[in-house]
């Protein structure tokens, strides 16, 4: 293999620029147990403001700040809707179940969204049978549905419904600055519109670790409590928290072109036969190929475009999915549509 691979397994496995390893090699650090790491306050002050929060949390992982923010907004027995496909509901472990006693109510929706209707439809009625409709979760962009934008309007009718009927509204907003740049609408509008948001600083904003998790200051306290519980309390962790602070600083406009790379490989391969690709669903940087028409096992697909040097995941039935990143180029996106050509449009 001439190259290093072509790694669209995720945005997660961008490796951290020389500047981004500069501003971690001089960052100022502190115990942050103690509340003492100014990096990391600066960091917390910084996401509040470009979500227009009153306050934000640094936790180590997605995941966990998923599980802080149910933790904080529930109390066991309770139930949280979500939709079938979130990323809550298929890829944490059970968390809420096992972390917080939460049970989880799993909604059908239409690439990953949900409508008021249907949520006014889940709420339970006050019947100690059954358990208490606590807090609704929602996931912007939408990983599992190809990385599409959740509408704002229905975010809407769905956050004053939850407000009506004293829910809380919770945001999965790992990519939410992919959503911010696809749709070209401010991140603090899709903040106003839930009581929580947790956001990846370790996915297209290029970090290796870090997430934050955003919302009032009375959220923000309880959060502070159930990250101590988690385990996810750090110590000198402004060396990381450096690292998002320049991501922020640096590395948001330039989603855009992860979007364009993403629909550039999404429309040159969807004219092969062999293979699917719902463009409608290719919003920002996940495009999600059916391979069914093409004869080869997912497994099959994945070894035959590693060996054409192109690394991508399974993803569920005969779907395989792609993410572009910080660490692509446009000359990577050509090798990828020619490993596709080679593997699905000239089998062997
Ligand atoms: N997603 C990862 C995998 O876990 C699937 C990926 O490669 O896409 N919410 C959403 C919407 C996510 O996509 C992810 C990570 C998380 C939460 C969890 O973040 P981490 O991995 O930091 O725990």
């Amino acid at each position: 293999m001439p190259h290093n691979p072509v790694d669209l397994r995720s945005d997660t496995v961008t490796k951290p620029t020389p500047e981004m390893r500069s501003a971690i090699a001089e960052a100022v650090v502190g115990d942050d147990v103690f509340g003492d790491d100014p990096t990391v306050n600066e960091l917390q002050r910084l996401a509040a403001e470009l979500t227009g929060c009153e306050d934000a949390l640094f936790v180590p992982s997605g995941s966990m700040g998923n599980e802080i923010a149910i933790m904080t907004h529930t109390r066991r027995g309770d139930e949280a809707i979500v939709d079938s496909e979130s990323h809550i509901y298929n890829y944490e472990a059970a968390g809420p179940a096992v972390l917080c006693g939460v049970q989880l109510a799993p909604l059908r929706g239409d690439s990953g969204i949900l409508t008021a209707g249907q949520v006014e439809a889940a709420i339970r009625p006050d019947d100690p049978h059954e358990p208490v409709t606590r807090l609704v979760c929602l996931e912007n962009t939408h990983n599992r549905a190809g990385g599409v934008v959740y509408p704002i309007e229905t975010m809407r009718e769905i956050y004053d419904l939850a407000r009506a009927g004293n829910l809380k509204v919770h945001l999965d907003g790992a990519r939410i600055f992919n959503a911010a740049v696809a749709s070209g609408i401010d991140v603090r509008e899709y903040c106003a519109l839930c009581d929580s948001m947790m956001f990846c600083l370790s996915k297209g904003l290029g970090t290796p670790i870090g997430s934050m998790v955003v919302g009032d200051r009375d959220f923000i306290k309880g959060a502070h409590r159930s990250r101590k519980l988690l385990g996810g309390g750090m110590r000198q962790v402004g060396i990381i928290a450096a690292a998002g602070i320049y991501a922020l600083e640096n590395n948001i406009d330039r989603l855009a072109d992860d979007h364009a790379r993403a629909r550039r490989l999404a429309e040159s391969i969807s004219g092969i036969q062999a293979i699917a690709v719902n463009l409608d669903t290719v919003q920002t940087n996940i495009i999600v190929v059916d391979i069914a028409g093409s004869g080869l096992s997912v497994e099959d697909a994945i070894l035959r475009l590693e060996q054409e040097g192109v690394l991508v995941l399974p993803f569920g039935g005969t779907t395989i999915r792609a993410v572009t990143h910080l660490d692509i180029d446009d000359g990577d996106i050509d090798r990828t549509i020619e490993a596709f050509e080679e593997v699905f449009a000239r089998p062997a």
